[in-house]
């Protein structure tokens, strides 16, 4: 055989159909331990995840040297979560090998679509947060910027949502049930953590005054490592996630002391650390495993980090030179207190060069307006925790202040605020992660223009006005890879054949797109793309929930975590209102229509399960009845996540970006339905203010109070009661919902979402729903001409360039961690 020959059959890394063929034969029988004839379709997804994972750490090698030549400023990603989807189907994409998989699958009589469909979803995000980590992960390494994302390895991802008599019901989610091909574990790379205990003070051998901590307890974490790979480039990044363990196995002073239990339940309290993903929305007063989470993982990063530091750059004083740390929200924020007490304890450097190495390390991302989700930890439960952090935290602060107070000696008010610590009385006093995350970094950044204005002007306004070079917009992106190309193959394919792939690198080329909207055999082509997408979500609609849907009406979608700031209650009340209007008048010419909801609501949140058990209650009525249920069908898909989502956005004709004014940071999914030929019907929010701007005023349907209307409806006093008295279609729907038709007659069900509704209405959706109807009339109107929207939809598409990743990616590089982009 020539050498040539040879290579392509290598087993662990050619690429040719025959060679992944017995690549896969090969790891069915040595990494499952089952024959052709016995493995189930699960053992052919291990099978095929270790085809994959030989080819893919191949690159390894290539990496090291590229990075190595560059010698670049590394970006560490601190995120407590990371939504990243399965990861089969993106790898075999970015590897390029899709042809050939299919292929050598097709020639074992196997289906690579199938095989796909067995991966577990781990589940390691609640939401837009941890999805946008995701992105980002697959941006750098697709842009060969070298990074490390730094996280948890959670045991429980986020719950799994079921639907009980119309009930959410929350499952744990054992995703590592099976094992997870895609991890490494490298487990010489542990570090302690320390927790509790108390501080004291000793001189060191030169006579310094200095602290040290005695901890109560020491844990330790473990190294999980994922590879991250870009899209057609030889490089790979690092997903490095800590699973927390007892420093040993067993305490044996306790087991000899007889006290075995005492000594299992040391050990079951270390695991417990990383036992579980808290679901988001809820309180987190109390939650004081989730604080000790938050440090054990940044702690464990920062000590590699260090390690990798000393090791290529042989001193700290280079920390700079080799990392950057980007603190995705304020979850990571310890990181600055931790990285204090590490140079200062711990490598005994003085607290002023340590200041000004974090001040050229830390930047930081946020991504909530709402006052209730900045975290705050009461100081007791922090000390008791992480009594030297305590310590670092009022060092910092009180040298804050002191820069500060010369400048706004006449505005203690502005000064109380700004403070680290907040809280009228000593028991009441808590720590501001936030104001911390200000102070510690040297870039602050939104996630879309409305919102870094909005984060200026109201929750980091003295900030802003103390360090307004610190601030700067980073407009979120999604990563066309899973959100177009493995989610939508054939209008990948369309695009492809008219204007080639060039776009899965360079988003910005899908304006080239933009002259086939008036071609009537593209538009004709677009349209049977997007009715076969339809008719596969149809099916796994039935699959899912037994309710027959109508491929050929308007799939109208609202898929995102359930809150009522995003009002799903606000579009659910136009379909009992349409419902009605259709059994007021049955000969009503209206566009038939598909309302379609997914989203989790966290376990705590009792509105927001409400809200769920209302659109699963009115699906049933509306679904049953004959006189209506030509024209309007209602679906509740249970246990929204990524790789479900997926199924989603190529069948929808109209995204739902309805959250009021305000309320909504970016927003990610906003993106991802455009992307994929849908409209939006929104407000101006978050990101869909610049979506709107680039997709045209014409491709959107806007409704709904701006920003400033909001405000004023607040100052002048607002009256949920006098918008429902103007509205009569709304006053209906919510009369209808008392009357207990939706509850099998018992009108106290929903009692406290009318009660809400009526009296408080605290995200405004009796003010805007006059507005929405209109607007999903005029979405209706539009829709029947399929000519237009047709051509509306590939507008959508050509436009929405701007949104990848890649380009936020790309700008964060520039403008906040330096990193020249390497060249091409
Ligand atoms: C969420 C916002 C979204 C935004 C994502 C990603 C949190 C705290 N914030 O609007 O609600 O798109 O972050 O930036 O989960």
């Amino acid at each position: 055989m020539s050498d040539i020959a040879e290579r392509s059959l290598h087993t662990r890394t050619a690429r040719s159909v025959e060679a992944i063929r017995r690549s896969f034969v090969d790891n069915l029988f040595y990494i499952t331990g089952k024959t052709f004839e016995k493995a189930t379709p699960y053992d052919h997804y291990i099978a095929l995840a270790f085809t994959i994972r030989d080819r893919l750490l191949s690159r390894l090698i290539s990496s090291y040297k590229f990075y190595d030549r560059q010698a670049a400023r590394n970006v560490a990603y601190l995120s407590a979560e990371f939504l990243v989807g399965p990861h089969l189907g993106n790898n075999i994409l970015n590897l390029e090998m899709w042809e050939h998989t299919g292929e050598a699958m097709r020639e074992l009589g196997l289906s690579l679509e199938a095989i796909l469909e067995t991966e577990p979803e781990p589940g390691l995000g609640n939401g837009g947060l941890g999805r946008l980590a995701a992105c980002y992960m697959d941006s750098l390494a697709t842009l060969e910027i070298p990074a490390i994302g730094y996280g948890i390895r959670y045991e429980f991802g986020i719950f799994d949502q079921s639907i009980k008599d119309g009930w959410q019901v929350e499952v744990a989610d054992d995703w590592l049930r099976n094992g997870n091909p895609w991890e490494i574990p490298n487990l010489q790379l542990r570090y302690p953590v320390k927790f509790g205990g108390h501080t004291e003070q000793y001189r060191d051998d030169e006579d310094n005054l200095r602290v040290r901590w005695i901890p109560a307890t020491v844990i330790y974490g473990l190294a999980y490592d994922t590879h991250i790979l870009g899209y057609g480039v030889i490089n790979i990044n690092l997903l490095r996630l800590w699973k927390s363990e007892a420093r040993v196995s067993f305490d044996f002073q306790s087991f000899n002391t007889g006290d075995y239990y005492g000594a299992v339940d040391d050990m079951v309290n270390a695991q417990n650390l990383s036992k579980v993903l808290y679901p988001n929305d809820e309180p987190v007063a109390g939650k004081i495993l989730r604080l000790r989470q938050q440090y054990f993982f940044v702690s464990c990063s920062l000590q590699d980090m260090f390690r990798i530091t000393l090791r290529d750059k042989g001193s700290l004083e280079l920390f700079p030179e080799k990392f950057v740390i980007q603190l995705n929200d304020t979850h990571p924020a310890i990181a600055i207190a931790e990285f204090m007490r590490l140079l200062v304890d711990e490598h005994r450097m003085d607290w002023d060069s340590a200041w000004r190495l974090g001040q050229r390390t830390f930047a930081y991302t946020n991504h909530t307006l709402l006052p209730e989700a900045l975290e705050t930890w009461p100081l007791e439960l922090f000390r008791q925790n992480l009594p030297r952090h305590m310590e670092m935290i009022v060092e910092i602060n009180n040298r804050f202040l002191d820069e500060i107070r010369p400048l706004y000696m006449d505005d203690p008010d502005r000064m109380a605020r700004m403070s680290l610590i907040g809280g009228e009385s000593d028991d009441q006093r808590y720590v501001r992660m936030a104001n911390l995350a200000c102070v510690g970094s040297f870039s602050i950044n939104g996630v879309a223009a409305l919102h870094t204005d909005l984060l200026k002007n109201t929750v980091l306004k003295d900030f802003y006005q103390l360090w307004p070079h610190k601030f700067s917009n980073k407009t979120n992106g999604v990563t066309p890879r899973r959100f177009l190309a493995l989610a939508n193959p054939p209008l990948a394919g369309l695009v492809h054949r008219a204007i080639d792939g060039h776009w899965l690198r360079d988003l910005t080329d899908l304006a080239r797109l933009e002259p086939f909207a008036a071609d009537a055999g593209f538009r004709q082509e677009w349209r049977e793309v997007k009715r076969a997408a339809k008719l596969r979500l149809a099916e796994y609609i039935l699959a899912t929930t037994n309710v027959t849907v109508d491929p050929d009406s308007l799939f109208d979608v609202q898929a995102k975590r359930i809150h009522e700031y995003k009002r799903q209650h606000l579009n659910l009340l136009h379909v009992i209102s349409l419902y009605l209007k259709i059994k007021h008048d049955l000969h009503l010419e209206i566009t038939p229509r598909t309302f379609i909801f997914a989203g989790k609501a966290a376990p705590g949140y009792r509105m927001a399960k409400l809200i769920i058990k209302l659109i699963n209650s009115v699906a049933e009525i509306v679904n049953r009845d004959p006189a209506t249920n030509r024209l309007l069908k209602v679906v509740f898909v249970p246990n929204m996540n990524v790789k479900m989502a997926q199924h989603l956005y190529p069948a929808a004709d109209l995204s739902e970006q309805i959250s009021t004014a305000g309320k909504e940071a970016s927003g990610t999914g906003n993106m991802k339905f455009s992307l994929n030929g849908a409209l939006t019907i929104g407000t101006l929010d978050g990101a869909n203010v610049e979506i709107r701007e680039a997709v045209g005023a014409e491709n959107f349907f806007l409704f709904g109070h701006t920003v400033e209307g909001v405000q004023q409806l607040w100052e002048n006093g607002y009256h949920p009661r006098d918008h429902i008295e103007r509205t009569p279609e709304l006053r209906a729907a919510l009369e209808i919902i008392a009357s207990g038709l939706f509850s099998h007659g018992d009108r106290a069900l929903f009692a406290p979402f009318l009660d809400n509704i009526w009296n408080h209405d605290p995200y405004l959706v009796c003010a805007d729903f006059a507005d929405y109807q209109l607007k999903q009339a005029d979405a209706g109107q539009h829709y029947t001409n399929a000519e237009q929207w047709a051509s509306m939809s590939i507008l959508n598409v050509a436009r929405m360039g701007y949104f990848s990743s890649d380009r936020a990616i790309a700008e964060y590089a520039k403008d906040i961690w330096h990193i020249g982009m390497p060249e091409p």
